[in-house]
């Protein structure tokens, strides 16, 4: 059997949401809005575009079109400044040894990512390879919890939602693959992700038999 496993990048195969926080973390402060990690959950798989919405609801400010483009030009820059070093050593523990996995029983991998900066992050990680279709922000117009990244990716390795897996660490993202009638696999915490068909805490709980099983299914 083939299968198309979809991974998600943030906070799936790299941890990038400490950094996407810190980005916004300068933004938020500059505006003078209080911004926690836990108001950072709702913006885990969320656009850029969207995030910043959502932080200046938080705050109640109102903005221009100017300012708003002002603000996510300056969050993507210091977001990227803290890829500038970025190398394997910030993928997610048991990441690698499942992909290797994946490619050795000849499955068909994809990423289904809102990032926009998801081809260099795949670069400077050297897991660009492992991937035989690529879709992130630049592909897309509608946002998770809309389905719309993972049917592409699911399209372009020529299979059905109902043979295609996502892992996910975000609600709108499993929400999406739920949407789309894919097999969703949360990887993160049981309480925030309690919709997914099935939950890990990160790579290192999933193993060779639990893979064996999804694609014998
Ligand atoms: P960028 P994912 C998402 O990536 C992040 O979870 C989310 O926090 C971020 O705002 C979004 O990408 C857009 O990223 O600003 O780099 O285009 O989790 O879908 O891989
Ligand atoms: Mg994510």
């Amino acid at each position: 059997n083939t299968k198309a496993f979809i991974f998600d990048l943030d906070g799936v195969i790299v941890d990038t949401a400490k950094y996407h926080y810190l980005a916004w973390l300068k933004i938020a402060n500059e505006l003078g809005i209080e911004f926690t990690l836990e108001h950072n959950e709702l913006l885990k798989g969320v656009s850029r575009v969207r995030s910043l919405d959502i932080i200046l609801e938080l705050g109640k400010v109102e903005a221009s079109q100017e300012d708003k483009n002002k603000w996510l030009f300056e969050k993507n820059e210091s977001y990227l400044s803290y890829l500038v070093d970025m190398d394997d050593s910030e993928i997610l523990p048991g990441v690698l040894p499942i992909l290797k996995y994946l490619k050795e029983q000849n499955q068909l991998i994809a990423l289904g990512s809102a990032s926009k900066n998801a081809r260099p992050i795949l670069e400077k990680t050297g897991t660009l390879d492992y991937f035989n279709a690529i879709v992130d922000g630049n592909d897309v117009s509608n946002a998770k919890p809309d389905p719309e990244v993972f049917l592409i990716a699911a399209k372009l390795l020529g299979t059905t939602p109902e043979d295609s897996i996502v892992f996910e660490d975000s609600v709108a993202g499993v929400q999406a693959a739920n949407i789309g009638g894919m097999t969703s696999v949360g990887i993160g915490e049981e309480s925030t992700l309690n919709e997914a068909k099935y939950i890990f805490k990160d790579f290192t709980h999933i193993d060779k038999n639990f893979i064996d099983e999804l694609i014998k299914k």
